[in-house]
C-alpha cells in the first residue's frame, strides 16, 4: 500500500465558503477545498499554508485543525491521510490559479453533486464546529463504498 499524507484548507466567512473548482490532478472537475501533498521537509501547517498561496494566492496568518481523514482507493491501493483546516485569519487577494477556479458558495447551496462523496458527510461536522476523524473507503474515484466517522479531539 502506498500513503501519502496531504491537506485541505477551508475557508468560511459567516454563512458562505470559498471552494475551488479543480482543474487538474486527483478531484479534477470537482469543487473542493484547497491543498496538497506535503513535501519532505516541511511540515503538515506549513503544507497547508503553500498549498493555499499556490491554489488561490492566500497568506494564511492562522490556521485551526478541524480534523484528519483516511481516504483508501482500492483500486490503485493508495491510502490518503488528509489534514483538514479552516483558515481563521488570511491576507491577500483571492486569485485563480492553474489548479483552481475560486468561487463562493452559500452553505445552503453548496454543490455536493459536484463534489467527492464524502464531503456531504464530514462538512456537517466541520460547520458545527466539531473536530472529527473520518475513515473512508472508495471503489474508483467516484464510488465510496465505505465510511466512518466520529467526533474526537485527537486530531494531531
Ligand atoms: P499536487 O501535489 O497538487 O500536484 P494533486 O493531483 O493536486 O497533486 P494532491 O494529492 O496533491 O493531488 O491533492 C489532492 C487534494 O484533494 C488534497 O487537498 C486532498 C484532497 N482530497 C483528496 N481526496 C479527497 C476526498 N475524498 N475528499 C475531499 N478532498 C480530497 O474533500
Amino acid at each position: 500500500m502506498i500513503k501519502k499524507v496531504s491537506t485541505l484548507c477551508l475557508l468560511r466567512e459567516g454563512e458562505r465558503i470559498l471552494l475551488g473548482y479543480k482543474k487538474r490532478g486527483l478531484g479534477q472537475g470537482r469543487w473542493n477545498g484547497f491543498g496538497g501533498k506535503v513535501i519532505d521537509g516541511e511540515t503538515i501547517e506549513q503544507a497547508a499554508k503553500r498549498e493555499l498561496l499556490e491554489e488561490v494566492n492566500l497568506v494564511a496568518n492562522s490556521l485551526e485543525k478541524f480534523g484528519v481523514i483516511n481516504f483508501y482507493f482500492q483500486h490503485n491501493d493508495e491510502l490518503h491521510e488528509v489534514h483538514i483546516y479552516r483558515v481563521i485569519d488570511y491576507s491577500g487577494e483571492i486569485k485563480e490559479s492553474e489548479e483552481m477556479k475560486p468561487q463562493w458558495f452559500e452553505i445552503d447551496q453548496i454543490p455536493y453533486d459536484q463534489m467527492w462523496d464524502d464531503d456531504r458527510v464530514w462538512y456537517n461536522y466541520f460547520f458545527a464546529g466539531k473536530k472529527f476523524r473520518g475513515e473512508f473507503t472508495f471503489k474508483n474515484f467516484d464510488q465510496m463504498i465505505e465510511h466512518k466517522i466520529w467526533e474526537t479531539n485527537d486530531i494531531n
